[in-house]
């Protein structure tokens, strides 16, 4: 027999240690809709504005999207779109169920269902998080890539369109039609200056369709920049089978954090904003110098940790972390190369973030598998060492740790671990990285040339350090030679 579903019925039943809707779902009227409704949305975004909603704020419902499967709706559905977040931490679990979601559409399902949604004079704000790939730009120069397949696609297709971008621009299109005014685009992406990135393909994509269109789109849109942090694994059967153990139904839903969280965001909205600021976030003006220091420190860290303890075995960044060689190098790199080109806020403490950081990672009750920090590299790698490996060749300042983590990746995406089993490697370039490898096996010093003029990632500049050139060479021959575990341990006993 299937278990009974948390839903609007089952609400009433749960423990009293479990936080629920205090007010009536049906009050609530959509203010928002966001693309690519995944756990880390569900965990964050919304979880900020269920709180906003409980202080009174009822028109700030939450209509999702997926622009790619049906699966979070399958799930949510059933729910009356109810599901838990559940913060875990080495002291134990505090389960909250959110209720400000109020229906999920799946795009492909029915694009103009979406672009009718989106069209709607109440929908104040479309927010986003659709995955660095999702803006379909070019990662080394932030130019939107007009080869693209799926801004291809939706040149030719404007009422089926199936990317983020497709979906906005043609959103518009019919508000202005209709004598609608814009909204405001909040991308809570993990990319520097998301806000203009966003702005940039979107107008780079309106131009395409209609030049007086992307001059309305200018006049009647915002993109302000944010800096979101929560850590968010993928939810696991067994995540489920333990909440359901504590809520007496079951969450299909469910999605898994940490207890930190933070929202830095630029407050720069069309036509007001939820008072997200009520429940923990932080309005500001400019956002870069805290989108740098949790790009460059956190995910820099993150993205280290994942390759090089994924091909020294390890499974989730929590295990990565007992082993004591890596927690020392995960140390020393926020505390030099990590830090050497960022510049704390005013009142901000380096010190207490960096110590925070090697504490949230070591969060074992989580399980944030290596292998999702992984994915995508292509993507999120310019943004977390590029930036801070150019800083230190101009300026003449260490590369050790970053040209590690650099040969750790492209160890990685050779596809064979250091136990010469096949790595699943989901990426976008997967294939042409792949082809680089094949082509220079067991040649490092020609490996790290080749790799290094792969324009996509490390832009035309890259390429001519000799230096640069250099470090990579040497890690790679001790990887090849000794494996990531030995090579860090040797390492970090110099
Ligand atoms: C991680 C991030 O998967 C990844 O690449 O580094 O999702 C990370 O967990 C979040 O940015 C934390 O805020």
């Amino acid at each position: 027999m299937n278990p009974t579903l948390l839903n609007n019925h089952t609400l009433a039943q749960l423990p009293a240690t479990v936080t629920t809707p205090s007010y009536g779902r049906r009050e609530l009227s959509a203010g928002i809709i966001h693309l690519g409704i995944g756990a880390f949305h569900r965990a964050h975004q919304a979880w900020y504005t269920e709180q906003v909603i409980e202080a009174g704020a009822r028109d700030w419902g939450i209509i999702g999207a997926s622009l790619r499967s049906p699966t979070v709706r399958d799930q949510l559905a059933p729910q009356d779109c109810l599901y838990s977040v559940v913060e875990k931490s080495n002291a134990g679990e505090k389960v909250r169920v959110i209720g400000c979601v109020q229906d999920v559409l799946v795009a492909p399902e029915s694009p103009a269902t979406l672009l009718e949604a989106m069209a709607q004079e109440d929908i104040r704000i479309v927010s986003l998080t659709i995955t660095e790939k999702g803006y379909c730009h070019d990662p080394a120069s932030g130019a939107l890539n007009l080869q693209h397949p799926d801004i291809r696609h939706d040149l030719d297709n404007p009422q089926a369109p199936k990317s983020a971008l497709g979906f906005i621009v043609y959103a518009l299109q019919e508000r202005r039609k209709r004598d609608l005014p814009g909204f405001t685009l909040l991308s809570c992406d993990n990319l520097p200056n998301n806000g203009k990135l966003l702005e940039r393909v979107l107008f780079e994509f309106a131009e395409q369709v209609d030049a007086e269109l992307a001059g309305w789109i200018r006049e009647n849109t915002r993109c302000p920049c944010t800096m979101i942090d929560r850590i968010v694994p993928a939810t696991t059967d067994a995540d489920r089978d333990a909440l359901q153990a504590i809520l007496g139904v079951r969450d299909n839903a469910a999605v898994m954090a940490e207890p930190f969280s933070q929202w830095v965001i630029e407050d720069n909205f069309l036509r007001g904003r939820p008072e997200w600021d009520s429940a923990g976030a932080t309005f500001v003006e400019d956002v870069e110098a805290y989108e740098l220091l949790k790009l460059r420190l956190l995910n820099g860290c993150h993205s280290l940790l994942a390759y090089s303890g994924y091909l020294a075995g390890f499974e989730t960044i929590a295990d990565v972390m007992a082993e004591p060689a890596f927690a020392a190098m995960a140390n020393q790199f926020l505390a030099s190369e990590a830090s050497a080109a960022v510049e704390a806020p005013h009142g901000f403490d380096l010190q207490t973030y960096r110590q925070q950081l090697l504490e949230r990672f070591s969060n074992r009750a989580l399980r944030h598998r290596t292998w999702q920090i992984a994915m995508d590299g292509s993507q999120k790698i310019p943004q977390r060492w590029l930036g801070t490996l150019r800083h230190q060749l101009e300026s003449g300042g260490s590369i050790e740790l970053l040209t590690f983590a650099l040969a750790c990746w492209i160890r990685y995406v050779s596809a064979v671990d250091d136990a010469g089993n096949p790595i699943e490697v989901s990426d976008p370039l997967a294939r042409e990285m792949k082809a680089i490898c094949d082509a220079h096996r067991d040649k490092p010093k020609e490996l790290a040339g080749a790799f290094l003029q792969f324009a996509a990632v490390f832009g035309s500049d890259l390429q001519h350090s000799q230096r640069l050139q250099q470090a990579l060479t040497t890690w790679l021959t001790s990887i090849g030679k000794h494996g990531v575990l030995s090579t860090v341990r040797m390492q970090m006993e110099k």
